[in-house]
């Protein structure tokens, strides 16, 4: 690839404009004092270091990474509680400014690293200058102790190429069954929290007009 950063340029357009719409939806939820299942929302495009391990790794040409590497833009959103995940992935179903054209549920099937996340990917259209383009963004959805989970083990994976030592692994398959049961604890006085959170919300709402 001679320009990279001309490839990826719509890919960061997409992220940036995705991004804005997402929090769009927090910012609607807090303003109408409804508990948002939106927590918060990150975004990136793939480095091309990564790009380039992630294509070797999955036989991708080069030529063909629009087609075949779905994660080249890349956004999470986090949620509270695992109930939100269905609120939000229905939620993406209804919109109307993309397509979704692929669903993976490794919440319900996670993978065998111990990985839980629901998967979307998206064919969003990007207004470029040679005309409308339309390309792959993949959407993760999943909760905070999932994510804490994730980018521990993400990090792991980093320091050992991918090789984690059997003994580590199984700490992680320990952590990752720890964090589904703090899912499934905050799940029961799930709505104990939101009844407290809408009062903090309202009296800093009231504390803004005084
Ligand atoms: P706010 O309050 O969400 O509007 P950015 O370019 O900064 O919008 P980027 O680079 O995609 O986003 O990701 P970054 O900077 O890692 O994180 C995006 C937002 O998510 C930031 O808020 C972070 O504060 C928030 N965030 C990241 N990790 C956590 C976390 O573990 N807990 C919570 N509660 N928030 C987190 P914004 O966008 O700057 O501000
Ligand atoms: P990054 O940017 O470093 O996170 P594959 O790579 O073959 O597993 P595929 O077919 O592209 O994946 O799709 P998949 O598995 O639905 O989604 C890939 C992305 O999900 C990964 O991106 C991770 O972000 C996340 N993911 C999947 N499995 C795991 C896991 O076991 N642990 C962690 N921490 N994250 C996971 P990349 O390519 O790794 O890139």
């Amino acid at each position: 690839m001679s320009n990279w950063d001309v490839f990826l340029t719509p890919y960061k357009q997409a992220v940036e404009e995705l991004k804005v719409k997402l929090k769009g939806v927090r910012e609607q939820y807090q303003k109408s004092s409804l508990h948002t299942p939106i927590e918060f929302v990150t975004g990136r495009v793939k480095p091309v270091s990564s790009i380039l391990d992630k294509a070797k790794r999955k036989n991708i040409p080069i030529d063909r990474l629009g087609e075949e590497m779905q994660d080249l833009a890349g956004l999470r959103i986090v949620t509270q509680f695992v109930e939100d995940i269905e609120t939000v992935v229905e939620l993406i179903r209804t919109r109307r400014d993309f397509e979704i054209i692929e669903e993976r549920d490794y919440i319900n099937e996670k993978k065998p690293s111990g990985y839980r996340s629901y998967h979307l990917v998206l064919r969003y259209p990007v207004q470029t200058i040679e005309g409308e383009r339309k390309i792959l963004v993949e959407l993760q959805v999943r909760t905070l102790a999932m994510n804490f989970w994730s980018t521990i083990e993400h990090s792991l994976n980093y320091k050992y190429s991918g090789e984690i030592p059997e003994e580590i692994k199984n700490r992680l398959l320990r952590a990752a069954e720890a964090a589904f049961q703090l899912d499934e604890e905050v799940s029961i006085i799930r709505d104990e929290v939101r009844e407290a959170q809408s009062i903090i919300i309202r009296e800093q709402e009231q504390g803004r007009k005084l």
